[in-house]
């Protein structure tokens, strides 16, 4: 007997996840297993668990029971790291200019990776007596605006 057999995509990448793969297998007389193989392929990125499916396309002689097969690929990726780096933000003379910051992943990540961000005040060099300034800053989400410089654009 001969079946024909083929990969097809469920949420795994084809050509990223596991390489496509099909052919044919050939049960000899007295035979009633048979292995096919496919290739996954290896990655470092954290993933969700993802599928696809191989299916028997065909069998001859005979009928086809139960033609599909459904492989989940389980990733074994540590989740990327989040970081933030120290920067020198050079003041001007007035109103106010954006700053940048730059955040960065300790590696490439396959799901999407939410921070939050605020500001807070910290002391430079630790002082006895100190008020803080009145013209602290505050992010409110992507847009930087100032607290209490309002028409100093
Ligand atoms: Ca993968
Ligand atoms: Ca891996
Ligand atoms: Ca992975």
């Amino acid at each position: 007997m001969i079946a024909q057999y083929a990969t097809a995509g469920g949420t795994a990448t084809q050509g990223s996840d596991y390489t496509n793969t099909n052919g044919t297998v050939t049960f000899e007389p007295g035979v009633t297993t048979k292995i096919i193989s496919v290739p996954i392929i290896n990655d470092t990125i954290d993933e969700f668990d993802e599928t696809f499916t191989m299916n028997i396309q065909s069998a001859s002689p005979g009928i086809i029971i139960r033609a599909q097969s459904t492989a989940t690929i389980l990733d074994d990726d540590p989740p990327s790291s989040a970081s933030i780096n120290d920067v020198n933000l050079s003041e001007g003379n007035s109103g106010y200019k954006k700053r940048y910051f730059l955040v960065s992943l300790s590696s490439a990540s396959g799901k999407p990776i939410t921070l939050s961000y605020a500001t807070a005040t910290t002391l430079r060099r630790p002082v006895t007596t100190m008020s803080l300034p009145a013209h602290s800053h505050s992010f409110s989400g992507a847009n930087y605006e100032p607290n209490n410089h309002s028409g100093q654009r």
